[in-house]
C-alpha cells in the first residue's frame, strides 16, 4: 500500500502522508519515504515551493511506539534514531505545511521543522513524549522554544498538554488558520504563490530567515544526547508498554 502520495503542479511539489494503519504513526520506513520524496522534489528545477499535508483525518501521531518499543539503548544511539523525519531541515526551497486533527510529538516536530503552517480549525499540537517517560528527539525542544518562547514550551512539553489551533497562532507555532474545508486549497495557494515569485530570492530569504534561529545546531545536538538516555531507562519501557497495552504507565522514577 503507498503511503506517500506525490504529486507536482504549477511550481509545487506536494508530499502527502497516507499511512492509513497507523495514523501516520512516523517508523523508520514511513519516514525514508517522506524525506526521499522532499529530497526529490528538492532537487527538481520546476519546483519552487513544497507542501506536506496528512490524507486521514489526523496529521501525524509521532514516533511509531510499537516500532521505539522493540529499540534498545544502543539501536537508538548507533542508529541517531530520532522518531521522526529528518530531512525537512535540509530543504532549501520553502516549506508549506497543512495540519488538520492532531499532530503529536514527532508529528509537531515535522510541524516546527516547516516554514509556513496553516492550520485547519480541528488542529491540536501536542508533545505527549512526556506521558511516555520519553522527551522529544527530532528538535522539539529546540524549535518549539524559539517558535513559542520559553514558558509556553516549558508547558507544552513538562505537561503533554495540547495546544488547539487558535491557541498555537496567538503563540506563534501556526502561520493561518482557516476552516478545515479550506485547508488545503489554502495551504496549495501560499505555496503557488511563493513558487511563482523569483526562486533564488525565495531561497535566499529562507536562508536567512532560518539563520536568526542562533545555537540551534548546537542545541539539537544536545537534544539527541538527552532524547537517547530515555531508551536505557525503566520509565520508558514501561511508558511505551502502557502505551501499547492501553493501560496506565506505572512509574519508577529511574
Ligand atoms: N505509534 C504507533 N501506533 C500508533 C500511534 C503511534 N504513535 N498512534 C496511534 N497508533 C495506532 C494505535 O495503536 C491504533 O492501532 P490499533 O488499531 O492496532 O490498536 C491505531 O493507530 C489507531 O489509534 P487509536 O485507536 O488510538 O485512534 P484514536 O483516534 O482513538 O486516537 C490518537 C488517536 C489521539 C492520535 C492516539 O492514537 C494517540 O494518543 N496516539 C499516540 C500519540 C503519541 O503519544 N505520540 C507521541 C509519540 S512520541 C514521539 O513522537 C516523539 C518521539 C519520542 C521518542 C522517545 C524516545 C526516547
Amino acid at each position: 500500500m503507498t503511503s506517500v502520495v506525490v504529486t507536482c503542479d504549477e511550481g509545487v511539489g506536494h508530499v502527502q502522508m497516507a499511512r492509513a494503519d497507523a495514523l501516520n504513526a512516523l517508523s523508520v520506513p514511513f519516514c525514508r519515504e517522506i524525506d526521499e520524496a522532499l529530497l526529490a522534489l528538492d532537487a527538481r528545477e520546476d519546483v519552487r515551493a513544497i507542501l506536506i499535508s496528512s490524507a486521514l483525518k489526523h496529521f501525524c501521531a509521532g514516533a511509531d511506539i510499537r516500532e521505539m518499543s522493540a529499540m534498545t539503548h544502543e539501536e537508538a544511539k548507533a542508529s541517531s534514531f530520532m522518531g521522526c523525519v529528518s530531512a525537512p531541515p535540509r530543504i532549501t526551497k520553502p516549506l508549506v505545511v497543512a495540519v488538520k486533527g492532531l499532530a503529536a510529538g514527532g508529528g509537531c516536530e515535522l510541524v516546527e521543522m516547516c516554514d509556513i503552517v496553516v492550520a485547519g480549525a480541528s488542529a491540536r499540537f501536542c508533545h505527549p513524549e512526556i506521558t511516555l517517560a520519553a522527551m522529544p528527539g527530532a528538535g522539539g525542544t529546540q524549535r518549539l522554544t524559539r517558535a513559542v518562547g520559553k514558558h509556553i514550551a516549558m508547558d507544552v512539553l513538562l505537561t503533554g498538554r495540547a495546544l488547539n489551533a487558535e491557541e498555537a497562532l496567538a503563540v506563534g507555532l501556526v502561520s493561518r488558520v482557516v476552516e478545515d474545508e479550506h485547508l488545503e486549497p489554502t495551504a496549495l495557494s501560499i505555496a503557488r504563490l511563493i513558487a511563482s515569485y523569483s526562486s533564488p530570492v525565495t531561497g535566499r530569504i529562507k536562508t536567512a530567515v532560518n539563520l536568526a534561529q542562533v545555537q540551534l545546531e548546537q542545541g539539537l545536538a544536545m537534544e539527541r544526547e538527552l532524547f537517547h538516555t530515555c531508551f536505557s531507562e525503566h520509565d520508558f519501557k514501561e511508558g511505551l508498554a502502557a502505551f501499547l497495552e492501553k493501560r496506565k504507565p506505572n512509574f519508577l522514577h529511574r
